[in-house]
């Protein structure tokens, strides 16, 4: 069977996790956690080169990395396609897939829960408000307007959800965790988007699935459930 190394989480395991749950694939979760010191397996490294997570094994097969393993899983369960098979909507997804790893991610979501829950709760560390400042001044607003400028329909790319729409959410589900609200007057189409992707099964499923440990570590999934009501 499938194991996703990681933990749920997690902006990238949850994409990979949303991606195989749309293609109904079985998998089971064994959970790695980086951040916490000593936590990862002693062969951690040969699973995951750079020590991150996601990473996949499937028998002897091993594989890091969500937009690998993401393209992995497309080509072994083609369907339902998460990919557009037109060359510019695929080349658009892809653009858009990697944004949500490098600005959303890097930018805005990665330092914002370092500041909110890492350095406070796990390394001791006091929180930087004005690094908190400077990411919510000067990110969120390019980061975030770009995207509520790229939104023309219901999807960022084709008729149906895909790979960005997943890997933008993801990121947008932990945004909330941490306590940081989407801002819905400045960023109606993206707010709009994030509670489309919140009723997409697949990511239902999988932020059902995480209450769990977000319960666990004191984050806010307020808006999970103001969604169901
Ligand atoms: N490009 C990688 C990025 C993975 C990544 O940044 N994972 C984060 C969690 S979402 C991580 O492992 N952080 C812990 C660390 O950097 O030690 C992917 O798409 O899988």
């Amino acid at each position: 069977m499938l194991k996703i190394h990681g933990v749920p989480v997690s902006v990238h395991t949850r994409k990979v996790i949303v991606a195989a749950l749309a293609k109904g694939v079985a998998f089971e979760v064994v959970p790695v956690v980086p951040v916490i010191p000593d936590n990862p397996p002693p062969n951690w490294r040969e699973l995951s080169p750079t020590g991150k997570i996601p990473a996949i094994t499937e028998g002897d097969f091993v594989l890091s990395d969500s937009s690998a393993i993401c393209a992995y899983l497309e080509r072994r369960h083609p369907k339902p396609a998460l990919y557009p098979a037109e060359a510019r909507e695929y080349a658009r997804a892809l653009a858009l897939e990697q944004y949500a790893g490098d600005a959303i991610f890097r930018g805005v979501v990665h330092p914002l829960f370092h500041e909110v829950f890492v350095h406070p709760k796990i390394r001791n560390i006091p929180t930087d408000r004005a690094r908190i400042d400077e990411v919510l001044q000067r990110a969120v607003p390019e980061v975030f307007g770009y995207l509520d400028r790229a939104l023309a329909g219901d999807w960022f790319v084709g008729a149906a959800p895909g790979i960005a729409d997943i890997a933008v959410a993801s990121n947008l589900v932990t945004h909330q965790y941490i306590g940081f609200e989407l801002d819905r007057v400045r960023y109606p189409r993206l707010a709009a988007h994030f509670e489309r992707m919140l009723r997409f099964p697949a990511m239902a499923e999988a932020v059902r699935r995480e209450r769990p440990v977000v319960e666990s570590m004191g984050l806010q999934r307020g808006f999970v459930d103001a969604l169901a009501a």
